[in-house]
């Protein structure tokens, strides 16, 4: 089927809106006509040629939703009509880390979703004639994709698209950051370090846990307001810290924080995250995305002394399992999107969406279909 798609032709140049070729769901997929979504970080990423793992042409988009069209042979838990968010991190509770429950990284497709293509190794899209590579498993930057049924969240079909989108990537990330990779607890001490999307939804995280302190940090006063709205109660900005940033914070949280979170992809806020946890518990996260080969550092006798280094992918969650219940948490009013959806285009527009986010004008940009 013809399909309307933003395609990646090549690193470093605007995505092109056109038409490309859609074949039908083979085994263990499920063809999705996608309603909504959001355009992220990680997107941009890999269009600017920055990605080492960026492969062209592709239709990039991973934080999408839309609705079942059609499934392929064998699949068993989704039919037409249902409602599903593409999951870039599957689960296919049958490989050896979704067995083992210490994490969400199921394995079971990621070698091929990482080349760009199906399980099966081939891809569902082209352009006259000649391939196009699938994203993250998700390529939601098309009115319709091709998705493994076992990288689809079967969610509530009375939820809007265009605000559940968010769900795939940023809110999830957020959230879980805080409940599942942190296990975050009432009453506890957190700094933020980055307060765009992911950052906001960390704190919203940290509220919905009970947190005594949420500390936001950020070398821009406007987020300031942006971070008070989702239960931030103190803001630092750096720019304005005579000294040093960890003392201070060590200094406001009496001792250090219980959890900080990196939320930039900065290597020396990852640092400045790391110390400023409190010694003998204090644990940090790192969820932000740092460029291709660089590398972060501390003193090791900051972990000898009991700080916690760990890092988290898509908030720790398991998709299937995980998705539909934060989106009933959206729909019950538990955790908030609509302010952080501050913009909506079509898919012609997608590129002025890129924009906005380059100049930080935007915390989340959507594109619905
Ligand atoms: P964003 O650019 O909207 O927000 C980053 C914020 O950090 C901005 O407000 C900026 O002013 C602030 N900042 C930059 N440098 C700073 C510094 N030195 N000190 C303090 N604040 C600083 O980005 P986002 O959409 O919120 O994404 C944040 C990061 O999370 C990105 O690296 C993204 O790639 C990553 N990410 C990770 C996952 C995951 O699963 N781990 C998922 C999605 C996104
Ligand atoms: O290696 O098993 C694996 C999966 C790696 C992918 C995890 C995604 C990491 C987060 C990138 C930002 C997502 C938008
Ligand atoms: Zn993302
Ligand atoms: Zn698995």
């Amino acid at each position: 089927m013809d399909v309307r798609a933003a395609v990646a032709f090549e690193a470093g140049k605007p995505l092109e809106v056109t038409t490309v070729q859609l074949e039908g769901p083979r085994e263990g997929e499920v063809l999705v006509e996608i309603k909504a979504t959001g355009i992220c970080h990680t997107d941009a990423f890999t269009l600017s040629g920055s990605d080492p793992e960026g492969l062209f042409p592709a239709i990039l988009g991973h934080e999408g939703a839309g609705v079942v069209v059609e499934v392929g042979p064998g699949v068993t838990t989704l039919k037409p009509g249902d409602h599903v968010i593409p999951l870039y991190t599957p689960e296919c509770r049958q490989c050896d880390y979704c067995l083992s429950r210490k994490t969400n990284l199921c394995q079971k497709i990621r070698i091929t979703q990482g080349r760009g293509q199906m399980p099966d190794g081939t891809s569902r899209f082209s352009y006259k004639g000649k391939p196009v590579l699938h994203y993250m498993g998700t390529s939601t930057f098309a009115n319709y994709t091709v998705v493994p049924e076992i990288a689809l969240a079967k969610i509530r079909t009375d939820a809007p698209f265009d605000k559940v989108c968010y769900i795939g990537c940023g809110v999830t990330t957020g959230i879980g950051a805080v409940i599942n990779t942190a296990k975050a607890t009432a009453g506890c001490n957190a700094v933020v370090f980055g307060l765009g999307g992911i950052g906001l939804n960390v704190i919203q995280g940290l509220q919905l846990v009970g947190a005594n302190m949420i500390v936001g940090v950020d070398l821009n006063d406007d987020k300031e307001a942006w971070g008070r709205q989702f239960g931030m109660t103190h803001f630092v900005n750096p720019k304005k810290v005579s000294g040093d940033i960890v003392a201070h914070l060590v200094e406001l949280t009496k001792g250090g924080a219980d959890y900080s979170f990196d939320c930039t992809g900065n290597t020396t806020v990852m640092r400045q995250a790391l110390e400023c946890a409190h010694k003998g518990w204090g644990e940090s996260v790192i969820i932000g995305v740092a460029g291709a080969g660089q590398e972060i550092s501390t003193r090791p006798f900051q972990l000898v002394t009991g700080r916690v280094w760990r890092g988290t992918a898509f908030g720790g969650a398991r998709g299937r399992t995980d998705v539909p219940k934060i989106v009933d948490w959206y729909m019950d009013g538990k955790i908030q999107i609509d302010p952080m959806i501050t913009h909506v285009l079509p898919l012609e527009q997608i590129n002025d969406a890129f924009d906005l986010m380059h100049h930080g004008k935007s915390i989340r940009a959507v594109v619905t279909f």
